[in-house]
Formats: structure tokens, sequence, C-alpha cells
């Protein structure tokens, strides 16, 4: 193993496909943690060690350990669940976790506060639903997403089976998850020899770094297709699915003040017919896997690959190990990235309600009992959940029946949406960040909706209410709501302090800018406001925020990623 390669490159090497140390740790009475080499090893088994950071200090006062707990990530490829695992999740969640569910911004659930002696029952518990947690973390492809509705069901359906035929492709092949996790369920391969195991596409060290897929059907570009490493653009021509686009080099983070590090929007590759998507995505995930950097984890996302070596080098690899020649890309056009709430019916006269989900937290508060709602309509749902990505929840599938039923429970649990919400709020979204997330500087789950008040009321004053904005926050600069592309991008930088950044298109194809730094709530509205009464006068017809403040001159316009920090000569 080189001396330059990370720390986790050699944690990886030496873990025997993942096992490490996990089941002694997990066995280990004295602490409700695991050994340091562990924590780098259980995220690729969905697993992630953290500790209450409200209760952080005190903790620390009272010299006792950190109040440690850990999140479980459980993959839903396409983001479909059916009622059963929805109930089984409920129920894990209830029993296992801090009772209550959240919806991600990549169609996946995560489960928070499950303790140690409470994680092994945890994750077979998910399992139990054929319902895993393996790479739902870790150096290797995450969730593969997909649109959560499309008109037209049978590309929908198609283009929902391309992606969970590429996850189950790119999933990893060690038998360790089972060993740890499942024991007594897999008994036939206990007495393997761990040296056995094989990882066609990965090889003993996995991939430099995460590597997240998505596809996508215009014209909505909901799973956000330029933020991903990896993406398939459906292209549709006469109701009929001919294929897909390709992007690559999509990738949302970066680090305060290190301007070597950005977000960057994914390249169009070229064309391929469906039946090469498997191909084409071994390729794209082994040209990673054998160029990435292993050295420096700011550095080894597939982003910086194709920005080192070239998109025309890339693409040269793609083809050569996929043996396919990728076409002229088709043409393709997005309006928005985000959900369409309410009933929509599709062609085949299925019907399907989108919920809006504050932030994707799944629980029952006041008189929105969101978590006993979704249990009693799992119950009776006769069709299946799709989880968005944009932290929301469709329930998918049900006859004209059907809807009168859920109709009447969306009532009974006061958890219909409400008609009076704003379109900001309906297009906001917040990642997790405080108590759970070891990595936030700043308030983003539990502070957004309350910002969105306020900010709501000026759109409002300034007859701007009706107008679509997207608004979307983190607690820290690494970007898991993908605020890089949201038209107001506030990204966590101390406790109550943003940045503020603007100026990305309502459609996700364009990268916001730096607009204000380290500001609070104040500054952020004192920032705002006069650009809100701007906008409001001298509006164009249609026109988003975003394209107005480009058009405008008050930011410039973002035709790269690593142009994210710096212009440079066409930036405008
Ligand atoms: Fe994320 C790390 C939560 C989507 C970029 N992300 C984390 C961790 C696990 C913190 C950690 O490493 O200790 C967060 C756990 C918080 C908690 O307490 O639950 C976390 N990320 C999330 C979720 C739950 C946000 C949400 O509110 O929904 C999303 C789970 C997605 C899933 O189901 O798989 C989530 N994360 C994203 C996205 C959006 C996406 O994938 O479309 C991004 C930006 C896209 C990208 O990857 O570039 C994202 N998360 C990161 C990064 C920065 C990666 C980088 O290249 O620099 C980190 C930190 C890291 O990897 O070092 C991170
Ligand atoms: Fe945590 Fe930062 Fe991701 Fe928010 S953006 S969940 S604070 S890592």
């Amino acid at each position: 193993m080189g001396a330059n390669l990370s720390d986790v490159e050699r944690i990886k090497a030496a873990s025997r496909h993942l096992r490490g140390s996990l089941v002694d740790s997990l066995a280990n009475p004295v602490t409700g943690a695991l050994a340091d080499d562990d924590t780098q090893l259980s995220k690729f088994h969905g697993i992630y060690q953290q500790d209450d950071r409200d209760l952080r200090s005190e903790r620390k006062r009272q010299r006792l350990e950190p109040a440690y707990s850990f999140m479980i990530r459980a993959r839903v490829p396409g983001g479909i669940c059916t009622p059963a695992q929805w109930l089984n999740m409920d129920r894990v969640a209830t029993e296992r976790a801090n009772g209550t569910i959240r919806l991600t911004t990549r169609q996946a659930f995560q489960l928070h506060g499950v303790i140690k002696t409470n994680l092994k029952a945890a994750v077979a518990g998910i399992n139990r639903e054929m319902m895993d947690t393996l790479a739902a973390c870790g150096d290797v492809n995450r969730n593969v997403m997909a649109p959560t509705l499309y008109d037209l069901s049978d590309v929908h359906r198609a283009v929902q089976a391309d992606a969970a035929r590429l996850s189950a492709h790119l999933s990893p092949t060690t038998h360790a998850y089972h060993e740890i996790w499942l024991d007594g369920e897999k008994v036939a391969l206990e007495n393997e020899d761990p040296d056995a195991d094989v990882e066609p596409i990965y090889g003993k060290t996995y991939l430099p770094r995460k590597f997240k897929t998505a596809f996508v059907i215009p014209p909505q570009n909901d799973t956000d297709i330029f933020a991903q490493d990896l993406g398939f653009i459906a292209i549709v021509e006469d109701g009929q699915l001919t294929g897909y686009n390709v992007t690559v080099g999509g990738g949302m983070g970066m680090t305060h003040g290190e301007p070597e590090t950005y977000p960057r929007l994914g390249d169009v590759l070229g064309f391929c017919s469906a039946g090469d998507v498997l191909a084409v995505a071994e390729a794209v995930v082994t040209t990673q896997r054998d160029f990435g950097d292993r050295t420096n984890r700011k550095h080894a996302r597939l982003k910086y690959t194709i920005d080192d070596r070239g998109v025309d080098w890339f693409r040269g690899q793609v083809v050569e190990r996929s043996g396919v020649p990728l076409g002229e890309p088709r043409k393709f056009a997005f309006v928005g990235n985000g959900d369409a709430y309410g009933w929509v019916r599709d062609d085949a006269g299925g019907w399907h309600y989108t919920l809006f989900v504050q932030n994707g937290r799944v629980a029952d508060v006041g008189s929105r009992r969101l978590l006993s709602g979704l249990r009693a309509i799992a119950a009776v749902l006769d069709g299946e959940f799709r989880l968005t990505p944009n932290q929301n929840l469709a329930i998918s599938g049900v006859d004209d029946a059907g809807r009168r039923t859920i109709e009447a429970l969306l009532a009974e649990y006061g958890i219909a949406n409400d008609t009076q919400a704003s379109p900001l709020r309906l297009n906001s979204m917040a990642c997790v960040a405080f108590p759970t997330c070891g990595l936030a500087m700043a308030e983003s789950e539990r502070y957004l909706p309350s910002l969105v008040d306020t900010l709501e009321q000026r759109l409002a004053d300034a007859g701007l209410g009706d107008v679509p904005i997207t608004i979307r926050m983190t607690g820290c600069p690494n970007g898991c709501a993908r605020p890089y592309i949201a038209e107001i991008g506030l990204v966590g930088k101390g406790p109550g302090t943003y940045n503020l950044y603007l100026g990305a298109a309502f459609d996700g194809s364009r990268l916001g800018v730096l607009y204000r730094e380290n500001i609070n709530e104040a500054d952020i509205l004192e920032a705002l406001q006069p650009l809100f009464e701007r906008f409001s006068s001298a509006r164009r017809d249609g026109e988003h925020f975003g394209d107005f403040l480009v058009r405008e001159g008050v930011v410039r316009e973002v035709t790269a990623g690593r142009h994210f920090h710096t212009p440079e000569a066409g930036d405008g």
C-alpha cells in the first residue's frame, strides 16, 4: 500500500471485504461506540456512528463519553417502497430508533438514534421486508435514483426497471453484510473463506470515494441529474423510450476556504441505448476506480478525475471499456427540479398523490400526524409509495375508489397538502444537520421552516407570493440538499451564520454563486429584500428568480464548476 494513500484506503484494504472487527465492536459492552476503523467500514453497511451534538459539551463537562447512537440508511432503488416495507420501516423506527422516519434527498430512508445494542436487530429488521442497507453509504455506488412520476406509465416503468437493474449490478457482492447482520438467515455463508469473496467491479479497495447515480425523464429534473456522478437522461420519442443521454462528473461537496474543492455539474457524454446502460455504467465506475485520486479524499470524486484529465479522455475510456460507441447526445429540455404536488393521473388511469413532507421528517407533530397517518394509509394501500428526490412522498398507483380512501385518511390525520402553502415552501429542502450530523456547522432542518415563514411573507409583500422559487439549506458546505443548484442557496458557516448563493437555474442546470458570506438571519433578509423588490418590478413574463439575477448582472453566470469560486473569461 503506497505511503501517500489516505487512511481509509488502508482500512478498506485490510478489512477482508468490509468485515474489519465489526463483530467484536458490536459485542464490546464497555462503550457505545465502534472501534475507530470500524466506523469507516460500517458506512459501507449503511451505518454511521454519531453522537447527540446538543448534549456534547454537557457530556464532556461530566466526563462522560459522547451520547453515541447510530444513523441507519436503507437503500430504496428508484424510491419504490411497498406498503409492507413502509410498515416494517415504521416498526423498526418505533421499536429501535427515535420514532421518526427521515426521507432523504436521494429517495432513501434514514433512521436516527439507534443505540449500539439495538443496531443488529434494527438492520435485521429492515432486511425482513427485502430492503437492505448495504452500500447506502461508503465508497461504492449509492442508492440509484429514478423519477417519481411520468405521465406515460410504460416509459416510467421501463426507466424504473433500468434503475433497479443498475442498482443490483453495482451492488457490492461481499458476504460480509449477511455474516455480520443477518446471521442465521444466510447460514451457508458463514463457513466461507472471507478472502474468497470477490468484488468483480470494485476489487478489494472499492472506489476512491462515494459514487452516485440517477435516472431522469425530461421535462422534470426531479432527480437533479447534473448533481450526479453518473446520470441517465431518458430520451422519449413518439411515446417510446429510445435510450439515454449519459452524464458524468456532477457533485456538490466542497470545503469552505479551499477553492480547489467545488461543486460541479455533470457533462453530457453521449447517447446510449437502454440495453447498454449496464455496460456504460460499469465502464464509468471502473474508470473512476482505476484513475480516481486515492491520496486525497477531498479530491477523490469523479468530478475531479474528469476535470484533471478532460472529458474527451474520459469518454475514450468509457467507449473502450464498454465497447459501446456513444452516439451524439439527443435533444432534451428541463422545466424544473421539484415535485408535482397533489393528485396526478397517468395514462393508464392510475392516481398518484404527492405529499409534501417538510424536509423529509415523518413524525407526529401536533395535529399533523404524519407517522400515524402514513401507517394507516400503508395498511390499506393497494399501490406503492414512491420516495421523491425532494424528500417528499408519493402515494402511488391507486384507482378511483383508492383515491377516495386515501383522501379520507389524509384528512383524518391532518396531513393533506396545505393548499395555502407557498411555492417557496413547496420548493424548499434542508439537510439533517443538528443534532445528529457530525459535520454540521449550523442548523438546517430545524431552522429552515421558520426562515421560510419570514421569506414567504416578504415575497407576498413584494407581490411574488405565487412565484415558485427554489430554496435549499445545508448545515455545512457538503451540499446534502444540493443547495448550489437552488435559486436561493444557504450553506452553514458557523452557529447561526450562512453563506448565501444566488443565480442557480430553477431546473438545476446552472450553479449559483456566492453573494454574501457568513451572514445571520437579519443579513439574509436585508440581502434578499431589495432583490425581491427588483425582481417584482423588472421580471419578464414567466422568468425565474435565478435567471433574472443573472440577466440583471446581480450575480455572474457560472459556466463550469471550476469557475465556481473565481470568474474566468466567458463567465459574464
Ligand atoms: Fe450527505 C455526508 C446526510 C445527500 C454530500 N451526508 C453526510 C453525512 C453522512 C455526515 C457524515 O459523513 O458524517 C450526513 C448524515 C446526517 C444525518 O445525521 O443524517 C449526510 N446526505 C445526507 C442526507 C440524509 C441529507 C438529507 O437531508 O436528506 C442525504 C442522504 C442521501 C441518501 O439517501 O443517500 C444526503 N449528501 C447528499 C447529497 C445529495 C445527493 O446525493 O444528491 C450530497 C451532494 C451530492 C454529492 O455527493 O456531491 C451529499 N454528504 C455529502 C458529502 C460531501 C461529499 C463530497 O464530495 O465532498 C458528505 C461528507 C463526505 O462525504 O465527506 C456527506
Ligand atoms: Fe451534515 Fe453538512 Fe450534509 Fe447537512 S450538508 S447533513 S450538515 S454533512
